[in-house]
């Protein structure tokens, strides 16, 4: 009798801890969006998903910002660079990264323009982790691949004269 309360204790305790543990498996981190240039009302965003737990999909994302958000994989092949839409993305145990080149996330009819410093929740779901709402914090344009980083300061003036 005792064995058995024992016994239903135990696997009440298990189940719970499966429960918890699957939400706490995925961690999003570092995520941040493009600042959109004039007269454009679409940007994207990235961030670095750890899995500690089972393989799992994202399968959605969508931000209040945002009339509509995507998960896109950008390709290139023969020296052009493409975007595909991916219905889902795999998100095995590691790390997944969505950064430029490969990964994002589109955001499309942007209420109103990204400006550097700004923030706004992004929502992500997961086929077992459930929803995973982070903050996005949004840079400025331009950076990453081109060159001619524009980050701080300004680095407008040219320096050779002609
Ligand atoms: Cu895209």
């Amino acid at each position: 009798m005792l064995t058995r309360l024992i016994a239903f204790a135990l696997l009440v305790v298990s189940t719970v801890l499966i429960a918890t543990a699957d939400s706490a498996a995925v961690a999003v981190t570092g995520a941040w969006a493009r600042a959109t240039p004039p007269g454009l009302d679409v940007s994207a965003a990235y961030f670095v998903i750890e899995n500690r737990g089972a393989a799992d999909r994202l399968t959605a994302v969508s931000s209040p910002v945002a009339g509509r958000a995507e998960l896109h994989r950008t390709t290139t092949r023969d020296g052009m660079a493409r975007m595909e839409h991916q219905h889902a993305v795999a998100v095995p145990p590691g790390r997944t990264e969505f950064a430029p080149g490969g990964l994002h996330v589109m955001l499309l009819g942007l209420e109103q323009p990204l400006r550097a410093g700004d923030r706004f929740p992004l929502t992500l779901e997961f086929e077992r982790a459930g929803e995973l709402t982070v903050e996005v914090s949004v840079r400025a344009a331009g950076g990453a691949g081109h060159g001619h980083g524009n980050g701080h300061g300004h680095s407008d003036g040219h320096g050779h004269g002609g």
